[in-house]
This record gives C-alpha cells, structure tokens and sequence, in this order.
C-alpha cells in the first residue's frame, strides 16, 4: 500500500506544534479533534458516551466542500475516539453534493442521522435520513429517496416525552414537522414556524430578513421548556436562543449564546447533558489553516442559571473539564486523543480505525491518564511497511520524563499488525500520556491499540452497563480508602449520584450516597464467598443485608437476605472482562452487567 501525502491539517499542526519536540500548548484541548476539519457539531449521549456527529470541511477548501460526514465519542469529554466516517454522500444514490449540518438520535435501538443534501435530480437541498444499529454506524439510506424537501437546509430532531417527534430545519425559512413513531416518514405537512421579531430578535439591514433566525436551530427540551439555539445574523453568525412553552411555539427571543468569535463566519450549536454537566459544542476557524471553509468543532462547560436561561458563553482554547480519568490498564484506541500532531487516522483492517502517517516527532495526548500505584509494561498494537520506529511512552509534555521506550520493526506491511511491548517505570499517578513517534524519515509505522500492565496495580477506574436499561455505572479509584469515589449517573447524563467511602471503624467499610446521604457498609470489605454487605440509612439501621454465595459454576452470588434476590458477579471479580448479573436466584438473566 503507498502512502498518500498528508493532509495539509496535519502538516501545518505538525509544524505549529510537533516537530520541534516544544510542548503541547498548556492545557489546549480545543478544537476537540485536530487531524481533519470538522464542523457543524451534533452531539448525543448513549449509554455513558458523547457520541459528536460532524460534517467534515475537506483541507484548503474555498466552499462548503463536504463530502461525508464524521463520528466521534467520548466517555470524559476530552479524550475523544475517531470513529471514521460511517456516512457519505454515497450513502444517498440520488445526493451529489453537500453533506452539510445534520443531527443524530437514537429510538427503539436504531440510530437516526438526519442530514441536508442536494438531490442531484432537482439540485434543490432535501433532507434525507440514515439509519444504523449502533450510534457508529454504519449508516444506509432509510428510505432511497429524501425525507422531505423544501431547498433548505440544517435538520434537528427533538422527540418528546410524549413519544411525539419533531424535525425542525431552515434557511431562510424556519420549519417543522410531525415525525412518525417509525422516525423516517411524517405526519400532516412541513409548517413554517412564524419568523417575529418577537421570536427571534430583530435584523436590521436586511429587508427581506427581519429577524435573527438565520440557520441552524439546535431544538432540546429541558425542565418543562423548549430550547431552540440557533445561528444568528449573517454574516459573520453569532449563536441566539429562543425558548417557548411548545415544541412548536410560541417562540420568545432570550438573547445571545455566543458572540461572533472565532475566524468562521458561520457557527453552529449542538448541547447537551452529560454526567451532571451542560456542554455546549461549535465549530471556528482556530485550527492551523483554519477559516470560514476549514472550520473544527470546540466545547465549552456551562451551567444554566436558576430560571433555565443559558449565560452568554466565550470560545476557549481550554476546553471542557476532564470528567473523571482514563484507564491505562484496559486497551484503549489509539485514536483515542486530546490532542495529536502530524497524525492521520484510517479505518483498520482488524476492525475501528488507526492512527497512521506517523513521522519523526509526530504525537499524541492522552489527558488524564490514572497509573494508580505504577505501571510496569506497555503495549501496543502496530504495523509497518517501512523500518518502523520508536514510540516514546512520556508524562506530561512532550519533553516530559520517558517512562518507557517501545521498538517497532517493519512488519511487512500497514495493516500487517503485531503487538510490541517495552517495560515502564515511574509512571505512577495521574498524568497527561504523550506517545511520541520516532525514527528516520518518511512513515513509521501505524499504532492500532495500547494498553499498560500494573506492578500489582488496582484499575482506577472501570465501568459497567446495565444492557437492560442502558444505565451505565463507574467506579473511579474502586479502593476502600477514604474519599474514593463512586460515580453513579443514568446514560442521558441526568440525575447523578456519587458515593464515598468512609472508614466506619469496626473492619467495616462504608459507602455513602454524596446525593441522598444514605449508606451502604461492606463487611469485610470482601468479595471472598461468605462475606456479608450491609446496607444501612447511616443511622446505623439495617435494612438490606446480603451475603455472598458461590454459586459453583464460576460465578459468586451476592443474596439479599430480605428479598432474597440475587446480584450475580461471574468471576466475582472486577478485572478487565469480568461482567456483573442481576438474578432473581431462580431466573437466569433478569439484569445484565458487563465492563
Ligand atoms: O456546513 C455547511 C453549512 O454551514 C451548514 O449547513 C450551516 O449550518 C453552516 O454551518
């Protein structure tokens, strides 16, 4: 396979901030992803991960040049997976051009990705919508033809807590319409939301577009009220809002999100909840090269006020807060990354995607990476067609301490993987990871995976889904010591809980709500058979007690001795693989668990 050239992102970040061994720039984890142009963010929250839907501004364009669309995820909103790009043009025979803003929601176990395209038969922009069975993809046309069409652009979908959906979409006009419990046809036909100043504030110097409605309508619903943020003015945009009783009006005008900021003179909005956050994501023109055709996508943390307004929010190079830290000590992606220089990705051929083009001083940032008491190995998955090279396992920056140095040999080819391994010391605690690519000129060498063994090392972090109800639960630093927690959250993100170990003397260790106050004690602190978990009100009262019990086949069986149900730990044990089930004691799977 030759290798192509790289891309002109990569080459211009590569020179900004790679090849002269400086460090990254202090905490500069906006854009969120810097190996290709992104833009119009969508994002959606399943199962415990942002999943961020984008469109994709082809290198050096002077247009909208946007071919396919892209998908990227994230379980602590800075470290952010490259999933590639599960929809193109292609994937809609009958679109030739404009793979522009759409949105993405998941119903009944299928994904939805509503997107504007232009309908080569007519040349008019139509909306068409793809589906798939996972929140990746990949996505086929729903329906062979487009949803709906009225030459404009920019769909968002809301669905109600009454089951009904609504697609909402425009420019220069606002519209909506009834979707279907089936999400891919409609009910009654597209109306026009009224364009009052009232609604959507007031333009001046265009008569034909009183308001500030320009395109882009990010519509939510949250505590009883409807959210539309939406693209403002042209040109350059700023991001406005409008909120309303309905999902289809009376719209009232509430002001700016974010002011013309940010070298694109377009800007879009996608929000979310997330683990007890507001996360506002937009796209500017802050990368290398970067402008109004070359945009990339940015986040911003924010809380609403008291009476549900959204404060005026300010693009930063910053970025999100970590929530919470990576695990080392479970394979992670290679395209997993807070921040890259002079890398590309490519899908793999043993399944997700790899980074690749790798040269001399080439690298990645992994924030937030919790080594616990120490790692003493790592390894990683890679393949080269040329002498490959070095990757440098380094903390902190890219001229921080090298805690371990792995050789990687031509393997006879890009996709010809096998796995290299190199011992680490002195990696302990949480740090920023920096695997840096060395060796001579021209391609190294592609990295799949990696992953860190542990001198005896706990997993400081590890997580398990419910597959019956999608509720996802992570356990941060799973140790008994004082103020470890425990964070508990549903996959929309709302309602979060967080517990706490505390000492409660007597051998007994005891687990308390952050949220409710109430506790739970593990006697023993054990998971041995035999050992009892206790579950109190914190006024030393018992009111679930359970105990463990080898089920004899592998598994180890937790009973509450009140309501005499089971939890069912296979392996009784919380190490990379092992899954959790919930039991009856007499049904097989009511609930199922896993890692
Ligand atoms: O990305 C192409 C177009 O630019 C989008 O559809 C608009 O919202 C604007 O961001």
């Amino acid at each position: 396979m030759t290798r192509r050239r790289r891309s002109l992102v990569a080459l211009v970040v590569a020179f900004v901030c790679g090849v002269t061994l400086l460090p990254a720039p202090a905490q500069a984890d906006n854009p969120i992803v810097q190996h290709l142009y992104t833009a119009d963010p969508a994002p959606l929250v399943h199962n415990g991960r942002v999943y961020l839907y984008t469109g994709h501004d082809e290198d050096a364009s002077t247009y909208f040049t946007m071919k396919d669309w892209r998908v990227f995820s994230s379980a602590d909103m800075v470290n952010w997976t490259d999933h590639g790009s599960p929809m193109s043009l292609a994937t809609f025979a009958w679109a030739d051009a404009n793979a522009w803003a759409g949105q993405a929601v998941e119903r009944n176990g299928k994904f939805y990705w509503y997107v504007p395209v232009r309908q080569r038969s007519t040349g008019q922009m139509v909306i068409g919508v793809g589906v798939g069975d996972s929140p990746t993809g990949p996505f086929r046309d729903a329906l062979g033809r487009p949803l709906v069409g009225t030459n404009e652009i920019d769909p968002s979908v809301m669905i109600d807590d009454d089951g009904q959906a609504y697609l909402y979409w425009g420019n220069p006009n606002l519209w909506y319409v009834r979707l279907n419990a089936d999400m891919i046809s409609y009910s009654g036909s597209p109306t026009k939301i009224p364009l009052t100043t009232a609604g959507f504030g007031s333009r001046t110097g265009d008569a034909n577009r009183p308001t500030l409605y320009e395109e882009g309508p990010w519509v939510y619903k949250r505590g009883g009220q409807y959210y539309n943020v939406f693209a403002a003015k042209c040109c350059s945009e700023f991001l406005g809002y409008s909120t309303s009783p309905g999902p289809t009006g009376p719209w009232t005008y509430r002001g700016t999100v974010m002011p013309t900021q940010g070298s694109s003179f377009t800007n879009h909005a996608g929000i979310v909840d997330f683990r007890g956050g507001s996360y506002f994501f937009y796209h500017n023109g802050a990368l290398p090269g970067g402008g109004g055709f070359t945009r990339s996508v940015a986040v911003e943390k924010f809380s609403y006020n008291a009476d549900g307004t959204i404060p005026t929010l300010t693009m930063t190079a910053t970025g999100a807060p970590q929530v919470g830290t990576l695990d080392p000590f479970v394979r992670q992606e290679a395209e997993t990354i807070a921040w890259g220089s002079g890398i590309e990705t490519e899908p793999s051929t043993e399944g997700g995607m790899n980074i690749g083009w790798l040269e001399n001083g080439d690298y990645v940032k992994v924030k937030g990476v919790a080594f616990g008491t120490g790692a003493s190995s790592f390894s990683a998955r890679v393949a080269s067609a040329t002498a490959g090279g070095r990757i440098e396992v380094r903390l902190d920056s890219t001229s921080g301490p090298v805690v371990g140095t792995c050789t990687v040999g031509g393997t006879g080819g890009w996709q010809a993987w096998t796995t290299t391994t190199c011992a680490v010391s002195g990696a302990t605690g949480t740090h920023d990871l920096y695997l840096r690519f060395v060796g001579g000129s021209g391609n190294l060498f592609n990295v799949n995976w990696w992953q860190f063994s542990g001198g005896g090392s706990t997993p400081t972090a590890y997580r398990v889904t419910n597959r019956n109800s999608g509720q996802v639960i992570d356990v941060q630093q799973p140790n008994t010591s004082d103020l470890a927690v425990i964070g508990q959250w549903p996959s929309n993100g709302t309602a979060w809980q967080q517990w706490r170990f505390l000492d409660a003397g007597n051998g007994t260790v005891r687990l308390q709500s952050v949220h409710s106050g109430k506790c739970v004690d593990v006697s023993g602190a054990s998971t041995a058979d035999g050992a009892a978990v206790i579950q109190y009100t914190c006024h030393d009262r018992p009111n679930q007690v359970f105990t463990w019990r080898s089920t004899g086949d592998g598994y180890a069986t937790l009973v509450n001795l009140n309501s005499g149900k089971c939890l069912t730990v296979v392996n009784g044990s919380i190490a990379a693989g092992a899954a959790l089930e919930q039991r009856t004691c007499t049904t097989a799977t009511s609930m199922q668990w896993s890692r």
